[in-house]
């Protein structure tokens, strides 16, 4: 199964580094890469060392921090690139080089042939200087690139025999999960290397393109926490583990799950920004159930209406009493958790009461326990 053999490379200190109010210090990128590393994820790519001095240090720095996680940089297909990212020690190079007419003509000027030659004598060039480096070759816009463009580069590459890793990526956001499918098993049965998917979320297919590229055989995929990148970001890390945990939870049983929450609020934290809401796992309402036909399912049996056990992430399942849907079970179940034994007459009179209330303005949970109390008091 294709699915028992995936890594994460995690991209949070390169393309999430990218994003709008993304400015890690070196002390930030050590606590993100180590709890990344806790987390358990088998890659950190981090920034090329070509950006600035400070990211060439924090490149060496967090090399040096003999992490389980092998790290990566992220390089322009030049030799002085390759040559600056070597001599800083790290385990492996992403080599990018852009294929759309788009990237060809604005990005680098080259032409097909010329992005060939380049991409074949970079990677000769790294092989030679680091036979033990982990070399990936990636073309940027793939999926606005021509079949054949792609197919020619991909192969020239392949021919070398020395790259370990083909990356696709879906830089704008367009792609469609069939056609994600479609090239990386393409470029499994024409070069049998270990296939990446980097794939951005402009149209919402980020954490699907992620997963289709899996089951196509995709070896690799790329996430970043929150999703955070250029623009909107990529496949965020707690959404693809969302996607396999839903297949089959084994999937994502190498991971420590419940640093999820930790690796979510950290980047929010330092990127001055809230979790979504609606955020996979650990959005605000990602486990609260309202509906009074849910809450009674979920009272007797959360897998009901849960695909996610929120145990397994550390995070806590949390019932909706206090408005106009809410239902009889539910509020039994409350009165319990308070301690009160209530008739049942007395808990359909409380429930009637919250309806009425919660009709013109949702009740808080205090006030629902207010109101519980008191039929108590009178009941006792
Ligand atoms: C970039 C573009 C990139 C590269 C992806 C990759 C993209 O910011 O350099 O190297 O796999 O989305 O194409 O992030
Ligand atoms: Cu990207």
């Amino acid at each position: 199964m294709p699915f028992d053999q995936f890594s994460i490379i995690e991209s949070t200190l390169r393309e999430g580094e990218q994003f709008s109010t993304a400015t890690f210090t070196t002390a930030q990128k050590i606590e993100i890469a180590a709890k990344l590393d806790e987390f358990g994820v088998e890659m950190i790519e981090m920034t090329s060392p070509l950006a600035s001095p400070q990211s060439e240090a924090d490149l060496r720095a967090i090399t040096r921090l003999g992490l389980k996680a092998r790290i990566l940089t992220h390089i322009r297909c030049k030799r002085e690139d390759a040559a600056r990212a070597l001599d800083t020690g790290v385990h492996g190079v992403d080599v990018v080089i852009g294929t759309s007419p788009q990237l060809m003509q604005h990005s680098h000027g080259k032409s097909i042939p010329q992005v060939i030659d380049a991409a074949c004598d970079v990677m000769a060039y790294i092989r030679e200087q680091a036979p033990e480096v982990i070399l990936r070759f990636s073309t940027e816009d793939s999926f606005r690139s021509r079949e054949a463009d792609l197919l020619r580069v991909y192969l020239a590459v392949a021919d070398t025999g020395l790259v370990n890793r083909l990356g696709v990526a879906d830089t704008v956001g367009v792609a469609l999960p069939s056609q994600v499918a479609a090239l990386v098993s393409q470029l499994v049965r024409l070069t049998g290397l270990d296939i990446e998917f980097h794939g951005h979320n402009d149209s919402g297919c980020a954490v699907a393109n992620a997963c289709a590229a899996l089951e196509a055989g995709a070896t690799h995929v790329d996430t970043t926490i929150l999703g955070i990148g250029e623009r909107n970001g990529i496949t965020p890390l707690g959404g693809l583990i969302a996607r396999l945990y839903t297949l089959n939870r084994a999937y994502v049983r190498k991971y420590q799950l419940t640093l999820l929450p930790e690796l979510d609020a950290m980047i929010a934290r330092m990127c001055h920004i809230e979790i979504p809401f609606n955020n996979y796992i650990t959005g605000s309402s990602a486990f609260i159930h309202k509906a009074g036909i849910h809450a009674k399912a979920v009272l007797a049996d959360p897998s009901t209406y849960e695909a996610l056990n929120p145990d397994d992430f550390g995070v806590v399942r949390e019932i909706a009493i206090g408005h106009r849907l809410t239902g009889w079970n539910a509020v039994r179940s409350r009165a319990h958790t308070l301690g009160l034994d209530l008739p049942d007459d007395v808990i359909r009179r409380v429930t009637q009461l919250i309806k009425d209330r919660a009709d013109t303005q949702p009740m808080s949970l205090v006030e629902v326990d207010h109101l519980l109390y008191a039929h108590a008091e009178r009941v006792g």
